[in-house]
Order: C-alpha cells, then sequence, then structure tokens
C-alpha cells in the first residue's frame, strides 16, 4: 500500500518536472488511407488511430482533422468524431484526382495535444 503511494507521489513529481514528460501521450499507429498511399477509390472518411484514448470535451472543439485537395480546398464534411483512440472526419461523396493533405489534432488524455500531417494520392481507374 506504502509503496503505491509512493510510486503515485513519484509519478507526479515526474509529470510536474519536466517539459520532457517520461509519460509518453498518444501517438499515431495507423491511419487509413494509410500516408502516402495511392487510392483508385475515393474513401467515404478519413481516420488516424492512436495508441490510447483521446480527449473528448463536450462543448470545446479540442480535437479536428482537415482533409484538404492540392489547392487547399476542404473535402471533408466538418466535425470529426472522436471514439476510443479513433479521430475520424467524414469526406464530400466525389473528388478530383489528386494529391490530398489530411492535418489533425487530438488532445491525449494527459493533456497534451498531438498533431501531425500526410498526405495521400486519388487517381482513379478509368
Ligand atoms: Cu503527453
Amino acid at each position: 500500500m506504502k509503496r503505491t503511494i509512493k510510486s503515485l507521489l513519484l509519478a507526479v513529481l515526474i509529470t510536474f518536472a519536466g517539459t520532457t514528460s517520461a509519460f509518453a501521450h498518444a501517438k499515431v499507429l495507423s491511419t487509413t488511407p494509410s500516408a502516402g498511399s495511392i487510392l483508385t477509390h475515393w474513401p467515404s472518411q478519413v481516420s488516424i488511430r492512436f495508441d490510447e484514448p483521446i480527449l473528448k470535451l463536450s462543448g470545446a472543439v479540442v480535437d479536428w482533422a482537415y482533409v484538404k485537395n492540392s489547392q487547399g480546398r476542404r473535402v471533408d464534411t466538418g466535425n470529426p468524431k472522436v471514439s476510443g483512440a479513433f479521430l475520424t472526419v467524414g469526406l464530400k461523396s466525389s473528388a478530383k484526382s489528386g494529391k490530398y493533405s489530411v492535418q489533425y489534432r487530438a488532445v491525449s488524455d494527459d493533456g497534451h495535444p498531438v498533431s501531425g500531417i500526410f498526405t495521400f494520392v486519388y487517381l482513379p481507374s478509368k
């Protein structure tokens, strides 16, 4: 019991001690579509999978994801959904061939934001 309290205290101390916390916050495990992929079919959504549940605050937008075409126009439908370790945003129903970028930000359970960007190419088969 005492040991548990000690390690808890230690954990708290470490958390507040440094800017580079030893406690890893959420990392991206995979994305759908995957980064750098070439798609022949336009997906209905884009999702980012983290290694732990991400924070969801009602009434505050802390997690977001934008999908843009090469002209910088958004092709997502907005209002990304957070479900456990997944951040998902729907896409508009059709798109032109080209390169698309996905930019996202999510907040870890520990309150640290995690952001990133990746691209995929849409090249419909004729
Ligand atoms: Cu963290």
